[in-house]
Order: structure tokens, then C-alpha cells, then sequence
């Protein structure tokens, strides 16, 4: 152990701390701007600086650690004015024009300098501009970096995916694409975690609420049948910007608030996840029946930043994807072609809205191979939750006033173990939980598989289905997905099946939900999520009674012809 003092107070803490981690431990606060534990520990920002006794220069808390006898200050006049100065040259360079910022309220620089009391001197601000795709789901606003480097380390360090660099240099220096590339020639998987570690709005999702919510929006001038669905992981994250408990933010008051904003039908996500188990739980099986057909293992391919980053990353592997349309792309289907017929409408004539926690779903609803009638796209507009969340806010309603309400019906009614698809691991125990009964006729205890449960990055498992050892893995992160298949190609590992999300602990912890600096939220909503798949009467994919009468009324079976045209797709457009 270390013996310092912190603001003359006695502490021991391990040797290797950082100074900025003793300070936490000791609960003096020190603002950061840069810092990311473990991820981005470069002291950029000089923030956090401390007045250490005896050392004229001011030291950087982050990346500096404590030694035997040190007397540190974390508040001291001097620490004060170097922060001033410190963010003052910061916002020099910052846009800051934050009244109609998508992250005024929510931006770490405003609260470090309106926590830092600095009145009304400023620098001459030199700010620059640059161009950049609109039609991207990922926007980049030159203009409000402050060059953290965040970006460019959970990129590299978290996802493998090196997208961001510096770029130019001395004053000029700033953050871009790597290598000189457009954005869209960079392999970028859409997973969106730099938008949820950017401390400003550098780095934001494409805003698509105007065709839905605006005055010539969809829900306003009602020239089409509006629907919408929403994601299970969306269930545990949306209440959070408004502070409501879990008890009181329902999946029943979600749907309330999507009856509310106007939409005709109001869809759960859960459904088409459901039926996602059925159609890939009889794809593995069927892949298991003739082996030596097939390359192994058989992936999930539900998240579409991890498709993207298998198509750039690895193109000779895509045919191991299940051939399964994701349960958001299921439902459009479904909606625009059994629901549709149900109404009596056509399926121009409806206007598909999905609620998602992920960027990567903006791209996927655009995909060419997503159009199952010919007459548009299945998923018209994917919004995010966050997106959600700011139309919420702009009703100026009264949320603890918000009523409960039910989904529609059909294709609005989920199991447990298609709630629990939001979290890394949920995909591969829903299915194993069916395909299971589907290879026996008989149902696992429904927790039998909790084994791949919890936030690890990579975890295995071995499962005996009817006489078959069948090995599986869950990775969630895309630097652990290229671990993953790296140890598959040196052939020092084997699958039979293996989920993959792009983002750290699944869709809970997507790029498109609330953001809360410098907290990871997804083993919080995760647990939201088992507690819901728990409380459910229903936790086999096989039981949902309204994936059933789909299957009777429309499909007939898993792996039909109709499945084949409406759920499924080879992956390669
Ligand atoms: Fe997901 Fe999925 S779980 S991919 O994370 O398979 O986005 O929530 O909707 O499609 O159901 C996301 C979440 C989501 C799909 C499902
Ligand atoms: Fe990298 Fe994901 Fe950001 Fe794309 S969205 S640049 S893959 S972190």
C-alpha cells in the first residue's frame, strides 16, 4: 500500500493507482473531459490536473500514479485557474452554439465549465468546419470536437476497427476518418460506441424524426396507416432520461407513450424475436442434421453492425451467418405482408416505424434486400431511443401521467426469452431453449442455460441437446469477435453456434441509447431484462401463441417457402 494525503486528508491506497483513482476512492471530486477508465488514460485535455506539494508544475491526474508520502490538492486556486485557462482554449475551438445542441444538457465540457464558475472571458474562437454525408446514420460535427481521442481508442482499443485518427497538425491538429477516407469507404460497423463515449456532440446518430413527427410527418397528415415497433432493449433504457423506476416503466407504458405520439398500431419487437428463434433454431438443427454441408460454426445475424464488420472484416466467412433476417426486419416483413393483408391495406399504403437502441438498424432498414413486397422498404424509418426520448420530452406531457396500454395484436405479443434478445447472451439461450424442445419435444427448465449469461466479453458453453454435444460461444464487442475468429481460423477453438453483438453487453449497451458520461449502463438494463423474461408467463420462443397462429394463418412451418421469401436473405447486398 501508498501513504498520501489528499486535500491534507490521510489515505492508503495500492500502489499503481492513478492519482485521479485515489481521488475517487478518497470521494474528493476531480472533473475530467478525455478519460475514459482504461480505454483513454492520455491526459489530452488537462482537465484534471492536481497541485502536488513540492512540484511547481500542475501534474495530470489520470495518468500519473501516486507515490509513498504524496500530498496532493485537487481544488487548490492554482488547480482552478490552470482548469479556466485549460477549458477556455478548448472552447475556443468548440462550436458553441448550445441551446439547440442535441447534447446541451447532457455534455460533459458544459459541465466543466459551468462547474468552473469562469464568467464571461473568453478566447477568440477559431473554429472549422468540414464537410460531411448527411445520408450517413453516423454524423461527424467538426465544429464541436474537442479532440478527446475518445473516439479513437474505444474504436481501435474496444471494436478493432481503427475508423478514427488524427488528423493535420500543431493548433490545426483535429480527429478524423483514418487513412483519408470518406466515412463511408472506412468499414465503419455502425455500432455507434464512439457516439456514446463522445463527452459533446462531435459525434452523433442521424436524427430521423422530421418525416414522422413534423408537421408534414407521417403522424400528422395521416396519409398512411402508421405502425411502429420497438426493441426489447429500448424497454430498459428510454425511462432513464426521466428518472422513472422500473416498476413504473413498463413495457405497457412504453406502448402507451407510442399510442399517445399517434401511431395506428403499436408493435413489440419481441414477436418478430420470437419467430427469429424459430426460423434459426430450425436452421441450426437442420445445419447440424448435414454437417459436412456447411462451414461452422452457424453465427447469429440479428445485429447488423456485426454483419457489416463480417462483410469488411471477414468476407470468406459471411455464409456461416444464419441465413435469418433479424427480428426487426422479420416484423416489417411480416407487417407489410400478413398484417397488411389482416387490414385490408396495401402495403405502400403503411408507414413502418421501428424504436431501436442500435445506429447500425438505420442502414440495415435501407438495404436492398429488405423490400419483401416491392413497394419500398419493410422498415420505413428506424428512430433511435434516444430520439424517442427527445420527441417525448418535446410533448411536454406530464410522464407520471403516462398510461399503460397494450401492444396490438397479432405481431405485438413476446416471450421472456425474446426480452431477453436485448443482452448479450439472451439470443443464444432463447434458442437453445427451443431448440432443445424442437430436438426433444420436451422443455428445458427454462433457466437451464444461464451459463451464458453476464457481461464477460466471451463466454462458452457446452450443451448435450437429444445425445448431441453442441458447443457454443457469446461474444459481445467487436474486438472480442475478432478474437473470437481468429482463434477459429489458427483452429484453437471449435463452435457449433455462436452469438455475436457488436456492442459491449448486446443491445442494452447500443449506440442509439441514452447517454450517461463516463457510466456503462448495460449490466444495469440487462438485469431489467431477466427480471422481465422471469415474470413472463411465457419463456419459450415455441409458446407464443401469436407466432403460432402466424405459422398456421401465413407460413406454415419454419423454413417454408413463405418463411424462405419474407425472413430470410444470403447477407451478401
Ligand atoms: Fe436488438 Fe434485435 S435484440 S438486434 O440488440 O435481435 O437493435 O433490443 O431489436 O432486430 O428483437 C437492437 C435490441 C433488436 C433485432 C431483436
Ligand atoms: Fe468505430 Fe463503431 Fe464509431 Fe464506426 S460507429 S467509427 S465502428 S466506434
Amino acid at each position: 500500500m501508498v501513504n498520501i494525503k489528499i486535500n491534507d486528508v490521510p489515505i492508503s491506497v495500492e500502489e499503481g493507482t492513478t492519482i485521479l483513482e485515489a481521488c475517487r476512492e478518497a470521494k474528493m471530486i476531480v472533473p475530467t473531459l478525455c478519460y475514459l477508465k482504461d480505454i483513454n488514460e492520455i491526459g489530452a485535455c488537462r482537465v484534471c490536473v492536481v497541485e502536488i506539494k513540492g512540484i511547481e508544475r500542475l501534474v495530470t491526474s489520470c495518468n500519473n500514479t501516486v507515490k509513498e508520502g504524496m500530498e496532493i490538492y485537487t481544488n487548490s486556486p492554482k488547480v482552478r485557474d490552470a482548469r479556466r485557462i485549460n477549458i477556455k482554449l478548448i472552447l475556443s475551438q468548440h462550436n458553441c452554439f448550445c441551446p439547440t445542441c442535441v447534447r446541451s444538457g447532457n455534455c460533459q465540457l458544459q459541465k466543466v465549465a459551468n462547474d468552473l464558475e469562469f464568467g464571461s472571458g473568453t478566447f477568440k474562437q477559431h473554429i472549422t468546419e468540414e464537410k460531411w454525408p448527411m445520408d450517413f446514420p453516423l454524423i461527424r460535427d467538426e465544429s464541436k470536437c474537442i479532440k478527446c481521442m475518445r473516439c479513437i481508442q474505444i474504436c481501435d482499443k474496444v471494436q478493432s476497427l481503427k475508423v478514427w485518427d488524427i488528423a493535420k497538425t500543431g493548433s490545426r491538429t483535429t480527429v478524423n476518418v483514418s487513412l483519408g477516407r470518406n466515412i463511408k469507404e472506412a468499414d465503419c460497423a455502425l455500432c455507434g460506441q464512439c457516439i456514446t463515449h463522445c463527452p459533446v456532440a462531435a459525434l452523433s446518430g442521424r436524427d430521423d424524426k422530421r418525416p414522422v413527427f413534423s408537421q408534414n410527418g407521417m403522424l400528422n397528415t395521416r396519409r398512411k396507416t402508421t405502425v411502429v415497433q420497438v426493441a426489447p432493449a429500448v424497454r430498459t433504457a428510454w425511462a432513464e432520461a426521466f428518472r422513472l423506476s422500473r416498476k413504473f416503466a413498463s413495457p405497457e407504458r412504453l406502448a402507451g407513450a407510442l399510442r399517445l405520439m399517434g401511431f395506428d398500431y403499436v408493435f413489440d419487437t419481441t414477436y418478430a424475436a420470437d419467430l427469429t428463434i424459430m426460423e434459426e433454431g430450425s436452421e441450426f438443427l437442420e445445419r447440424l442434421k448435414h454437417k459436412e454441408d456447411y462451414q461452422w460454426p452457424m453465427f447469429t445475424s440479428c445485429c447488423p453492425g456485426w454483419i457489416r464488420f463480417l462483410k469488411s472484416q471477414y468476407p470468406d466467412m459471411v455464409d456461416c451467418l444464419s441465413t435469418a433476417k433479424s427480428p426487426q426486419q422479420m416484423q416489417g416483413a411480416i407487417i407489410k405482408n400478413y398484417f397488411a393483408d389482416k387490414i385490408h391495406e396495401d402495403p405502400e399504403n403503411i408507414f413502418s416505424v421501428s424504436i431501436m437502441p442500435c445506429i447500425a438498424k438505420k442502414a440495415e432498414c435501407a438495404l436492398p434486400t429488405m423490400d419483401s413486397t416491392g413497394t419500398g422498404p419493410d422498415v420505413d424509418v428506424v428512430l433511435n431511443t434516444r430520439e424517442f426520448v427527445d420527441y417525448m420530452k418535446s410533448l411536454n406531457i406530464d410522464v407520471y401521467g403516462l398510461p399503460e396500454d397494450r401492444f396490438d395484436s397479432p405481431c405485438g405479443e413476446g416471450t421472456g426469452a425474446a426480452v431477453i434478445f436485448g443482452t448479450t447472451g439472451g439470443v443464444m439461450e432463447a434458442a437453445l431453449r427451443s431448440c432443445y424442445y424442437l430436438a426433444t419435444g420436451e422443455n428445458p427448465d427454462p433457466d437451464a442455460f444461464h451459463s451464458v449469461r453476464g457481461m464477460d466479453g466471451w463466454k462458452e458453453a457446452s450443451i448435450d441437446i437429444a445425445g448431441t454435444e453442441v458447443k457454443v460461444a457469446v461474444v459481445s464487442g467487436l474486438g472480442n469477435a475478432r478474437k473470437l475468429i481468429e482463434a477459429i481460423r489458427r483452429g484453437e477453438v471449435f463452435y457449433h453456434f455462436v452469438e455475436v453483438m457488436a456492442c459491449p453487453g448486446g443491445c442494452v449497451g447500443g449506440g442509439g441509447q441514452p447517454i450517461h458520461e463516463g457510466k456503462e449502463m448495460a449490466e444495469i438494463r440487462s438485469k431489467n431484462l431477466y427480471f422481465l423474461d422471469s415474470h413472463n408467463e411465457r419463456r419459450f420462443s415455441h409458446e407464443n401463441p401469436e407466432v403460432l397462429k402466424t405459422y398456421e394463418e401465413y407460413l406454415e412451418k419454419p423454413l417454408s417457402r413463405m418463411s424462405h421469401k419474407l425472413l430470410h436473405t444470403d447477407h451478401h447486398a
